[in-house]
């Protein structure tokens, strides 16, 4: 999927809708995938059809080049790409219950209990950050150009790549997200999300 370009197309969810039952519902994904990330790739591909000098570029390189980009359709083009890249990292790090990885091991594992002393208190950290982001956005653990893991709240679509940081887990805090089963009560569906979270690497 990152290596692709204009015209970019709806990645297939890779697990069945209800795969992360009781945890995320069907009806969620539904939307999730098929109406909501869906509209963001449409969007990105109007926003970009005009442009052919563009339409060779892959998503990272249309969010780094945000400071080049035709200015109206500049916003277009920055939040749609970025709602692509947001919603393609977050379901494929998602996973079944009974076979997603529920905690990192090897470096990841060492660099959080360095930065964060446990991976107990990491998760407790996410979790308050996502609890308070305000409006819609998303809570992303990150590691920086001097190695340090952060725990970074975006507003909107922006992504990692505008800071130059990588990404390693989000969580998506829009309430289309979680709205049809939990309502208002956020915190039940952070709570969830720790159950689905899957700390195999991602293929980049
Ligand atoms: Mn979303």
């Amino acid at each position: 999927m990152f290596y692709e370009t204009y015209p970019f197309s709806l990645p297939a969810l890779p697990y069945a809708y209800d795969a992360l039952e009781p945890y995320i519902d069907a009806e969620t994904m539904h939307y999730h995938h098929d109406k909501h990330f869906k509209s963001y790739i449409d969007k990105l591909n109007a926003a970009l059809e005009p442009y052919p000098a563009l339409h060779d570029l892959t998503l990272k390189q249309l969010l780094r080049r945000d400071c080049c980009l035709p200015c109206e359709a500049r916003c277009a083009i920055m939040q749609n790409a970025g709602g692509v890249y947001n919603h393609t990292m977050f379901f494929k790090m998602l996973a079944p219950p009974d076979t997603a990885v529920h905690e990192p091991d090897g470096v990841l594992l060492e660099l959080i209990e360095r930065d964060f002393v446990s991976f107990d208190y990491f998760k407790a950290m996410f979790s308050d950050r996502a609890s308070e982001l305000f409006g819609s956005g998303w809570t992303y653990l990150v590691l920086t150009q001097s190695g340090r893991l952060k725990i970074v709240n975006y507003p909107n679509q922006v992504t990692p790549i505008s800071d130059g940081v990588q990404g390693i887990i989000l969580l998506d805090v829009w309430e289309h997200a979680y709205y049809l089963k939990y309502k208002n009560e956020r915190a039940r569906y952070i709570d969830a999300f720790w159950d689905i979270v899957d700390f195999t690497p991602l293929d980049e």
